[in-house]
């Protein structure tokens, strides 16, 4: 069970507020009530349960003085909330309890839940992994965000082929919202600076005759497990100061006197579903400005409330910006305190650099933002006059230090003079930050050697590492009950507080029973998704198969053609030898592509093109499976994740920042075949190397074929089963109607152009793959590394990263009781 919080005591109250909340909210008595409606009421209970201990934690950490740490991400991906939230308030078994006397399960209802996509993938996760912590430790925490109305695209598949639908995650209504229009801010944008204008007697810096569209918060609360802190998801959604134009109306132009407000309000339409390439457009750049601007209004109007005056800011606020997409709030920050209150430019220096952290989630250089420097021009002059002036001061001390190299102060410049002039906003986020963090240890390695390695000699010390989690009480605990009441059974419930409990469980792997119980958890979760699979898609798949998944976005750096060539050799294994003793397998895949990546939809297309021809061939049979399942989302990764035996992490060594997919599914007692890439090498040394499959190219031999010594034809030649497999694909096997269709992909593997060495690792994967068979033969050796796996996941808990970042950066503490 998950443990009984005993927060709630009352059953009869429960009852009652509930059947309250069924009227209230939808009408309706118990008797005529459906599962929709009993959501509804569930949820608004919830809502009255959370928000009482909600107004509590806010007078406490204003009686406290607490500093907070505020989260800006353009992304938080928090899926369902209903059940972590009754849980976290120790009030899911009663919920349970009374659902079960008016005929309803529990877990049935939540499953009704939308699932609101407000993120593209790790990154907007992330960010809800560490509220999630924030409020589990105590820590005061806002995470402030966008209230995008379509979050990210559905995906259907048409004839293997990606396609995307809009996804109106708000389409009952937000559920877990407060509207909060107490607390509504101006934006503005275009405009003009006064000096440079024709109104020769207004300030200098003074920014006039802008657009405003107005910031209205919505706010959820996320409550902590076991914790009487509850903190707060803000997120910001855009109004039009007018709603009509009257003038225009009254002329007749009905469509026309709505359209700025449309078009106003579009600015928190939609989720740019972009990951790893920079979206580059201009309404994106709004957008970044919009959540900037907002939450740091909001957070100074909350400061000036509670009667702080500015100077206090660093020791009451910790701004801590999920990738440069909020990097604008160095700009942001120095405006609302040198021109609106008057501060000193070196004090406000000052005063922003205390505030301001930058945790890097990518090397790729596609991804680095860079904005045009026209858009700050047109969109946002002050700020452009801002940058220019913090890049003036940073590269005149470079000058200093560094006299005559003109190279340096070029490749350290915030603007980018090559072509089209672009600001670098990495190179801003760094200098206005007092700390800039990677995710991995590799990573921020990486990140001192690359592209960092200037700005960090120039600025030492602010580079630090803290490797991500993932909240285990949603991905282990939450998704995966079997497993957790075993551990529970063993070690008691003290892991859900401290992951690095599990370690307790090192003392059974050798226990038999044990083992045969872990086991038969793994099973009961593998035969739950084979329902799904076969609800979904009508496929059977053998449960005593190894389940090997490899789930996340679609993107040639994390090669899910490397496990494509790899299951294409497997069929053709089995073709050649259909008598022959071969491991079962079911290959998982799921991930989006973004819409405008074109290679990415390809590969997702050849995924279901070879699952097609795989899946029906009848000498295959349970053999070999190869499933793409649509949709990937938060809910589907928390079917997938706990059935699952084999984790594939198999990205270019240097190109995952980390992953976190990777600990969500050895938490749950996957292996990992896996690259020596992001926090794979941490998880590696975390469980032991021998419960781990490791292979492929070092960063360092990466680097070296990046030089230019790259022959992708070398590997061809010397491996049969690669030049097979890429022949099929390339004439047609797989798509007898469009030959060629897959020649793209052919060519982009053999022409030496691949920047991700797919080839160059085939060999070394299939070779580890054998391996996994043959440790997969020997169920109780496979269960012995499995259980070390799951035991020795301690630190990848968010809770661990919360901590971190509390000590590092923020220098928060948890609320006192
Ligand atoms: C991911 N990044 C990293 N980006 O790829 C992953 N990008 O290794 C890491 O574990 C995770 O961040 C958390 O640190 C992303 O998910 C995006 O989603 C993204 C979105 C918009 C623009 C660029």
């Amino acid at each position: 069970m998950f443990p009984d919080l005993s927060k709630v005591k009352d059953k009869e109250a429960i009852r009652r507020s509930l059947e309250r909340h069924l009227l209230q909210s939808t009408g309706m008595e118990p008797e005529a009530a459906q599962a929709q409606h009993w959501l509804g009421a569930t949820i608004g209970l919830a809502r009255e349960l959370v928000s009482e201990r909600w107004a509590e934690a806010r007078r406490k950490k204003e009686r406290q003085g607490a500093k907070e740490a505020c989260y800006f991400s353009m992304e938080f991906l928090v899926g369902r909330l209903l059940t972590d939230t009754l849980r976290n308030l120790g009030a899911y078994d009663v919920c349970a309890e009374m659902l079960t006397r008016v005929g309803y399960n529990i877990e049935d209802i939540a499953e009704l839940e939308v699932d609101p996509g407000l993120g593209n993938g790790g990154l907007g996760r992330l960010a809800a992994c560490l509220l999630d912590s924030t409020a589990a430790i105590g820590i005061p925490a806002y995470g402030y965000g966008l209230r995008y109305e379509f979050g990210m695209f559905a995906q259907r598949i048409k004839e293997g082929w990606q396609s995307e639908e809009p996804e109106q995650w708000l389409r009952f209504g937000g559920r877990w919202e407060f509207a909060r229009s107490d607390l509504t801010y101006p934006v503005r944008y275009h405009g003009r600076l006064a000096e440079s204008g024709r109104d020769g007697a207004t300030a200098p810096g003074q920014w006039i005759e802008c657009a405003t569209v107005l910031a209205t918060a919505f706010d959820i609360p996320a409550a902590g497990y076991s914790s009487d802190t509850v903190n707060t998801l803000r997120l910001w959604s855009a109004r039009a100061t007018h709603e009509l134009d009257l003038e225009r109306f009254n002329a007749g132009d009905h469509l026309g006197a709505v359209l700025d407000k449309a078009q106003w309000e579009s600015l928190t339409r939609v989720l740019y579903p972009h990951d790893g390439t920079a979206a580059g457009r201009e309404l994106r750049f709004k957008q970044q400005y919009f959540l900037v601007s907002a939450s740091l209004q909001d957070i100074i109007a909350r400061l000036k409330r509670q009667g702080c005056s500015l100077d206090m800011l660093p020791s009451r606020i910790a701004v801590q910006i999920n990738d440069t997409h909020p990097a604008m709030a160095v700009a942001e920050l120095m405006r609302l305190l040198v021109d609106e209150n008057g501060l000193t430019w070196d004090h406000a220096w000052d005063i922003t650099r205390r505030v301001i952290s930058y945790t890097n989630h990518t090397l790729m250089p596609e991804a680095l933002e860079r904005w045009p420097l026209r858009f700050f021009e047109i969109i946002l002059p002050r700020h452009l006059q801002i940058i220019y002036r913090i890049n003036d001061s940073f590269l005149k001390e470079v000058a200093a230090r560094y006299p005559g190299d003109i190279d340096l102060l070029r490749r350290v410049s915030f603007i980018d003079e090559d072509g089209e002039r672009h600001v670098r906003m990495a190179n801003l986020a760094f200098v206005g930050s007092h700390r800039i963090n990677g995710v991995s240890k590799i990573h921020t390695e990486l990140m001192k050697r690359t592209v960092f390695a200037d700005l960090d000699r120039l600025l030492p010390g602010r580079i630090i590492n803290i490797t991500n989690g993932v909240a285990s009480r949603r991905w282990l605990a939450g998704a995966n009950p079997d497993l957790r009441n075993l551990i529970s059974s063993k070690i008691g419930n003290g892991w859900m507080r401290d992951l690095s409990e599990l370690k307790q469980l090192l003392p059974f792997v050798e226990d038999a029973a044990f083992r045969a119980d872990f086991r038969s958890a793994k099973a009961a979760n593998k035969q739950r998704l084979a329902n799904h699979i076969e609800a979904e898609t009508g496929l059977s798949v053998s449960v005593t198969s190894i389940f090997d998944a490899q789930i996340k976005r679609i993107h040639e750096y994390k090669r899910q053609l490397l496990k494509l060539l790899h299951a294409v050799a497997l069929y053709n294994r089995i073709r050649n030898n259909p008598g022959g003793d071969h491991t079962a397998r079911t290959v998982i895949f799921a991930g989006k592509a973004a819409p405008g990546y074109a290679m990415a939809k390809l590969i997702i297309k050849l995924i279901n093109d070879v699952a097609r021809v795989v899946n029906h061939d009848p000498l295959i049979g349970d053999r070999l499976k190869i499933l793409f399942l649509p949709n990937y989302s938060v809910s589907l990764a928390e079917r997938i994740v706990p059935a699952v035996d084999l984790s594939e992490q198999i990205s270019t060594a240097g190109t995952e920042a980390s992953g976190t997919g990777n600990m969500k599914m050895a938490m749950n007692g996957a292996l990992t075949v896996g690259t020596l890439d992001g926090a794979n090498i941490e998880i590696r040394d975390a469980v032991g190397a021998e419960n781990f499959f490791a292979f492929g190219l070092t960063t360092d031999e990466v680097a070296y074929l990046e030089k230019g010594h790259y022959d992708a034809l070398s590997y061809l030649r010397r491996d049969n089963d690669l030049q097979q497999a890429l022949e099929m694909i390339g004439n047609g096997f797989f798509s007898p109607s469009n030959r060629d269709l897959f020649q793209p992909i052919v060519q982009s593997l053999t022409r030496g152009g691949d920047r991700f060495f797919v080839l160059a690792d085939f060999t070394y994967y299939v070779g580890i793959q054998a391996e996994i068979e043959a440790c997969y033969a020997d169920q109780e050796e496979w269960t012995r590394r499995a259980i070390i796996n799951t035991a020795n996941m301690g630190m990848f808990s968010s809770d661990r990263a919360v901590v971190d970042y509390a000590r590092e950066i923020w220098q928060t503490r948890p609320l006192a009781d």
